[in-house]
């Protein structure tokens, strides 16, 4: 929450009131379920500077879940002095709970809570490291919040090995930090540990955002029942496409097409290859539809011009290469008469201009 959507453009009021909107269908699914509790695992704010206000609407969304919330902090809201956590409002909200020390919390259900807590925006230490689950016969769940092994972040602080749910013999590892939806196998392959990723997507070109997780463990040592269940509404898609067809142009409009409705959708079209004189206006109108269907559109464009004659073919060396150009562009011509059997000038058109993308290739 308090993310600033730069990257959204004028869409940024938009995409920041959809993740409130999300937060609200996060806290309808624990309602529904009728939850023993809920865990949120770090970052619920984009840093500790977000506006007062938001955050106090965000304690208002949590209260609302009917059960108890229990929340630590993640590298962009660590646990610092006059930090988001210091807020007024937490304390209004009986059933919400900040936890902000590494000692095991009972909970609701059986279940006993682990919380390892991010005090600083970086740390080169495994936030788990101090826990060890007894066997007692209760539930024991680890809160945290940091990078798995061997997965690539840009945010690479706060390592967690892969094994940490066999290591701290918990029942349920539920991480934060990761945006997409990830979930690790033990040694036996059951799955103890997930991020349950962002509750609304947060960015272009990520994988499995927008859900929550209802994790069922009847019993201490069973294992946990992941459901995945989605909590978000806006859909960030990046299509590109390379143009080096006649009707390649069509062809990304009905990719675009085939989105449907724009209204809840932010799309970033890349295009590259070569743009043919006679594709110049669908290329317009295609970004047109870009940028006026969509909740937020925009098309990156590394085009280049085809070749609009064949002056080109006399840069070409001499030898097959441009013997070959010079036999394509004569069958090219409408008007020649003596092409080979089953060569159209459509076809010879084509090969000139693959030709063409091969010899301006690293230009
Ligand atoms: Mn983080």
């Amino acid at each position: 929450m308090g993310m600033r959507a730069a990257h959204a453009g004028a869409s940024a009021d938009a995409v920041r009131a959809a993740r409130i909107d999300a937060a609200e269908r996060v806290a309808a699914v624990a309602r529904s379920r009728a939850v023993d509790f809920m865990v949120l695992c770090g970052d619920t704010f984009e840093d500790n500077q977000v506006d007062r206000a938001l955050v106090a609407r965000v304690v208002e969304v949590l209260a609302s879940c009917r059960c108890p919330v229990y929340v630590i902090p993640g590298n962009h809201d660590a646990l610092v002095a006059g930090s988001v956590w210091s807020d007024a409002s937490w304390s209004r909200a009986p059933t919400v709970r900040v936890l902000r020390e590494e000692s095991p919390v009972d909970a609701p259900g059986g279940a006993t809570l682990w919380p390892c807590i991010a005090k600083a925006r970086h740390d080169e230490r495994d936030p788990t490291a101090w826990v060890r689950a007894p066997s007692d016969g209760r539930v024991h769940v680890v809160l945290a919040h940091g990078t798995v092994e061997s997965v690539h972040f840009e945010e690479p602080w706060y390592p967690i090995a892969r094994d940490c749910a066999d290591r701290t013999r918990a029942d349920y590892v539920a991480l934060g930090h990761f945006h997409g939806y990830t979930g690790y196998a033990s040694g036996d392959g059951a799955v103890r540990m997930a991020y349950s990723g962002t509750h609304e997507p947060t960015r272009f070109g990520e994988r499995d955002p927008g859900q929550a997780l209802v994790v069922s463990v009847a019993r201490s040592g069973d294992v946990p029942a992941i459901e995945p269940v989605v909590t978000g509404a806006l859909r960030w898609v990046l299509l590109e496409a390379s143009l080096q067809e006649l009707g390649d142009v069509g062809r990304v409009r009905e990719r675009v097409e085939a989105l449907g409705d724009g209204a809840k959708t932010l799309l970033r079209l890349k295009l590259d290859g070569y743009l043919r004189v006679d594709e110049q206006e669908a290329l317009v109108t295609l970004a047109e539809r870009v940028r006026a269907g969509f909740l937020f559109g925009r098309v990156e464009s590394t085009l280049r011009p085809a070749p609009t004659d064949t002056a080109w073919t006399r840069s070409l060396p001499v030898g097959p290469v441009l013997d070959c150009a010079q036999r394509l562009a004569r069958w090219a011509d409408p008007s020649c008469v003596d092409r080979p059997e089953g060569v159209s000038a459509d076809v010879a058109a084509r090969a000139l201009l693959e030709l063409y993308v091969m010899a301006s290739a690293g230009d």
